[in-house]
C-alpha cells in the first residue's frame, strides 16, 4: 500500500525537477576514475565489454548503461535478478556502484581478489567494492584531492558491511612498515570495539548500526595508512533502556555477561543471565502486550550472533585500540553500572515520593535529593543510564581518535551511517535517522549535479536534461528555520507551561499541516485516517512513508538530566566518568541545545566535509525483509530502485554522453581506422578526432566535441568502433596485429 502510494507519488509529484546528465557524477569521482572512463585504452577494456556482451543472457550487464532497453525498469530489474542468482551483487551504473546483500558469504574477498584490482582502471576487471576504494585511493595519490565513499542504503542493505570490506581492503594493499602496521590494526580493530557499543540487533538487521559514523582514513606521502579519525553521530541511546520486541539492547552488555571469565564478573557484580536484568528484558512501552509481558525476555539469543565469540574479539580489539587494563575494567564498570541502574526498583511512600525499594550497591541514586513520584524517579533513572552510556560512546571513540594518531594529511573518508528506517512504531529517534538519510541523498543529488554542470561548462558542451526527484523539500520541512519541523519540535521545548507531545503535534498541523510531505490524524482523508493514530505524523521521505508517534518527542529532544544526578557523576572514582561529566558543565547555567538541533548542526558539518572532497558512490539494496541469502524479492527490491533514483541515474547517463575520452586518448586508440590519421597526426588534437570520427561515419547527433574532450552519445557508436578495431586486428597478420595493439 505505501509502496504503490509511493510510486506513484513519484510519478505525479509536483516537485519532478530537472535531472541533469548523471553520467558525469564520475568525473567528480577523481581523475583516474575518468581516465579509466576515458581511456578505453587497454585489451583490458575490451575484453570486458565483450565478455559483457557475449556472456549477457546468463549474467546481465556488469553496467546498466550497456542494456539493450535502458528506460525500462523491467530491464532493470531483470538483469539485477539475473547478477544476484549468479552471486554477482555488485552492477555498475558508470561509476556508481551498485550492490546487492547476499546475505551469505562469496568468496570474493580473498587477498587474491583484492590484488587483482590493485592498480587497475575501473572497467578491466568485473564491478567490486575493491574498485572503487582502489579508484579512490589512486584519485587521492595522483590528485593529491581528499576523497570520500559515501555508502547509501537502508537498513541492512549492506553498508557497514561494505565500509568494513573497503577499510580491509586499504590495509593489504597499501605500503606497509612497522609504524604503520599498527595504525593498519589500530583502524581495523576500531571496528569491533565501536561495533559492540555501537550497534545492536534490531528487526531490520542483526548488526544494525545504532549511531552514524564518518571516519578518515589518513595516508602519507608514500600512500601508506598512517592514522584515522572518527566523527560519530547521534547514538540511538533510548536502546539502553528500552527495546522494541524482538530487538536487543547493544551488543556489549550481552558479551560481557556471556563471555566475560567468572572473575571479572564477580568483580562487576553481575550474574551470567540477561534475564536478570531489566535493561535487557523490557519491552518497549510502545508494544507492551500482555504476550510481551507473559514472555519478557526480548531476545537475549540471536543465532546469528555469538555473543561468546564476539566478547573475544572486542577484549582483544580493546587492547589494540589501546586501552590499558585498567581503563577496560572501568569502561565495564561503566557497562555494568547501567545494568544494576536498570534494576533499581522504586516503591511509593504516603506522600507520592519514590524510594528506592533493592538492596542495591549503588549509592548515588539513593542521594537523588528531589523528592520525585514514581514515574519520575523511574525516568531520572533512566536518563542517568542514557546519559552515562552516551558520554562514554564518546569517550570511546575520542580514545580511539587519540590512539589513532591523526594528523593532517591526504585522506579517503568512509561514510556509514544508520540506514533509513520503518517499524511499526516510529519514535524521535527514527526521525533523525531517516532525516539523516534524507540529507544524504540530497548530497548525492547536489553532488552529482554540481559536477556535470562543472564538466558540461568547461567542455562548453550543451545537453538535454532530465527530469528527478529533488527531496530537497523534505529536508526543508525538517530543519528550515522558524517553520521546520525541528524548530516546531525546539519552540514546544522551551515553552514554560503546558507543551507536551500533544500540543507539538498541534502545532505541527497549524504550521506545516498543507505540505505536501506531512499528514497527521486531523489532517488526513477519510482512507488513510484508519491506518493513523492520533499521536501521530506522517512524513512521506523520499524512501516511503513513515508514520512517527510524537510520545516522548519532548523529552527526547530536551535530553535533560538532573543536576545533582551530575554532581554526583562528577564525583565518580571511575576515571573514565569523570572525564565524561565535567565539572565545567555545572557551572555552566545555559541550557544545553536540544538533541535534535545539535543533530542537525552536527549533519550540516558533515555535508560541509563531504562537499570538499571527492566523492563515490556505493548504493546498497537490501534483497528481502527475511535476512535470507538467494532470496529476491522483486516487489522490496523495486523499491528502493526508485527511491534511490537509480533509473533515473541510467537514463541521465544514456540520455546524455555515455563516454567521453580526451582527444589524444581516443586518437591514440583509433588512429588506425583511418588513413588520414595513421600512423600518426600532426596537426591540433581536436581536428585529428574530427577527421578520424568522420571517416568512421559518426553522425552529427552521435558525438560532440568539446575543448579537450570528445563526448560521445551512445554506447552502441563506441562499441562499433570497437568493432572496427577488432576487424582490422583480424585482418592484418599476426605480426602486424601485435604491431598495432602495442602501440595502441
Ligand atoms: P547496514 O549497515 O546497511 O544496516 P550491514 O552492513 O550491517 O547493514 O549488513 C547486514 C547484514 O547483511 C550483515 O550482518 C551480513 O550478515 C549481511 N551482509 C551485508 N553485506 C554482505 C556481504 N557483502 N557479504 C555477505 N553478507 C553481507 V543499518 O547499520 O541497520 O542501516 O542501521
Ligand atoms: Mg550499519
Amino acid at each position: 500500500m505505501s509502496l504503490l502510494s509511493f510510486g506513484l507519488f513519484l510519478l505525479l509529484s509536483p516537485a519532478l525537477f530537472l535531472y541533469r546528465q548523471w553520467f558525469l557524477l564520475l568525473t567528480s569521482l577523481c581523475s583516474s576514475s575518468l581516465s579509466s572512463l576515458q581511456t578505453l585504452g587497454s585489451d583490458g577494456v575490451r575484453i570486458t565489454m565483450e565478455s559483457a556482451l557475449t556472456a549477457r543472457d546468463r549474467v546481465g550487464v556488469q553496467d546498466f548503461v550497456l542494456l539493450e532497453n535502458h528506460t525500462s525498469e523491467a530491464a532493470f530489474m531483470e538483469n539485477l535478478r539475473k547478477r544476484f542468482k549468479e552471486n554477482l551483487i555488485y552492477t555498475y551504473i558508470g561509476s556508481v556502484l551498485v550492490s546487492v546483500n547476499p546475505y551469505k558469504d562469496l568468496e570474493i574477498y580473498t587477498k587474491n581478489h583484492m590484488e587483482r584490482y590493485r592498480g587497475v582502471n575501473f572497467y578491466e576487471v568485473s564491478p567490486h567494492i575493491y574498485a572503487v576504494s582502489d579508484n579512490s585511493y589512486r584519485s587521492m595519490r595522483t590528485e593529491r584531492k581528499d576523497q570520500c565513499i559515501l555508502i547509501s542504503g537502508e537498513s541492512g542493505a549492506g553498508k557497514t558491511e561494505a565500509s568494513k570490506k573497503i577499510l580491509q581492503y586499504y590495509a593489504v594493499t597499501c605500503p606497509a612498515s612497522d609504524q604503520v602496521e599498527t595504525v593498519k590494526d589500530r583502524l581495523l580493530q576500531s571496528n569491533p570495539v565501536l561495533e559492540a557499543f555501537g550497534n545492536a540487533k534490531t528487526l531490520r538487521n542483526d548488526n544494525s548500526s545504532r549511531f552514524g559514523k564518518y571516519m578518515d582514513i589518513q595516508f602519507d606521502f608514500k600512500g601508506a595508512p598512517v592514522g584515522g579519525h572518527i566523527l560519530n553521530y547521534l547514538l540511538e541511546k533510548s536502546r539502553v533502556v528500552h527495546q522494541n520486541h524482538g530487538e536487543r539492547n547493544f551488543h556489549i552488555f550481552y558479551q560481557l555477561i556471556e563471555g566475560a571469565e567468572e572473575d571479572l564478573l564477580r568483580r562487576l557484580g553481575l550474574e551470567r543471565n540477561p534475564q536478570q536484568y531489566q535493561y535487557l528484558v523490557k519491552v518497549g512501552r510502545s508494544r507492551l502486550s500482555l504476550s510481551c509481558l507473559m514472555h519478557p525476555g526480548n531476545c537475549p539469543k540471536v543465532s546469528s550472533i555469538n555473543d561468546r565469540s564476539d566478547w573475544k574479539v572486542v577484549r582483544k580489539a580493546l587492547s589494540v585500540v589501546g586501552f590499558n587494563e585498567d581503563e577496560v575494567e572501568e569502561l565495564l564498570n561503566i557497562i555494568a553500572s547501567v545494568l544494576h541502574l536498570g534494576n533499581i526498583q522504586y516503591g511509593g511512600e504516603d506522600s507520592g515520593n519514590a524510594y528506592i525499594t533493592t538492596d542495591t550497591q549503588i549509592k548515588y541514586l539513593a542521594r537523588l535529593k528531589s523528592p520525585l513520584n514514581l514515574e519520575q524517579a523511574a525516568s531520572a533513572r533512566d536518563a542517568l543510564s542514557k546519559a552515562v552510556y552516551g558520554r562514554t560512546f564518546t569517550w570511546l571513540v575520542n580514545k580511539i581518535n587519540v590512539s589513532l594518531a591523526y594528523r593532517n594529511a591526504s585522506v579517503i573518508g568512509l561514510l556509514d551511517i544508520y540506514g533509513f528506517e520503518v517499524f511499526q512504531h516510529n519514535s524521535f529517534e527514527q526521525f533523525c535517522i531517516n532525516y539523516c538519510n534524507e540529507k544524504l541523498q540530497q548530497l548525492f543529488i547536489e553532488l552529482t549535479l554540481k559536477s556535470e554542470q562543472d564538466e558540461y561548462e568547461a567542455e562548453g558542451i550543451t545537453w538535454e536534461p532530465v527530469q528527478y526527484f529533488n527531496n530537497k523539500i523534505i529536508c526543508d520541512l525538517v530543519e528550515e528555520k522558524f517553520k521546520g519541523i525541528i524548530s516546531i519540535l525546539d519552540e514546544e521545548c522551551l515553552r514554560p507551561g503546558d507543551a507536551s507531545d500533544i500540543t507539538f503535534l498541534e502545532k505541527l498541523e497549524n504550521t506545516v499541516g498543507g505540505h505536501a510531505h506531512l499528514t497527521t490524524h486531523k489532517l488526513a482523508d477519510g482512507k488513510t485516517r484508519k491506518v493513523m493514530g492520533r499521536e501521530e505524523f506522517r512524513l512521506l521521505h523520499y524512501a516511503g512513508e513513515v508514520n512517527y508517534n510524537v510520545n516522548g518527542f519532548l523529552d527526547k529532544n530536551n535530553d535533560l538530566l538532573f543536576r545533582n544526578l551530575k554532581e554526583v557523576m562528577c564525583m565518580s572514582d571511575n576515571k573514565i566518568l569523570t572525564q565524561c561529566f565535567d565539572r565545567a558543565e555545572l557551572k555552566d547555567n545555559k541550557r544545553p541545545e536540544t538533541a535534535a538541533t545539535q543533530f542537525k548542526t552536527s549533519l550540516a558539518k558533515l555535508m560541509e566535509i563531504l562537499m570538499s572532497k571527492e566523492p563515490s558512490y556505493v548504493r546498497c539494496i537490501k534483497p528481502n525483509d527475511a535476512k535470507q541469502a538467494g532470496r529476491f524479492d522483486e516487489v522490496l527490491i523495486r523499491h528502493q530502485v526508485k527511491y534511490l533514483g537509480l533509473m533515473e541515474n541510467l537514463r541521465v547517463r544514456r540520455a546524455g554522453f555515455a563516454y567521453r575520452r580526451h582527444y589524444e586518448t581516443f586518437l591514440q586508440r583509433y588512429k588506425s581506422l583511418c588513413p588520414e590519421t595513421w600512423p600518426s597526426w600532426q596537426g591540433k588534437l581536436a581536428d585529428g578526432v574530427s577527421t578520424l570520427v568522420k571517416h568512421l561515419g559518426y553522425k552529427p547527433e552521435e558525438y560532440k566535441l568539446g575543448r579537450s574532450k570528445i563526448f560521445i552519445r551512445f554506447p552502441k557508436t563506441l562499441f562499433a568502433t570497437e568493432d572496427a578495431l577488432e576487424t582490422r586486428k583480424h585482418s592484418l597478420g599476426e605480426r602486424e596485429r601485435e604491431r598495432v595493439t602495442s602501440r595502441a
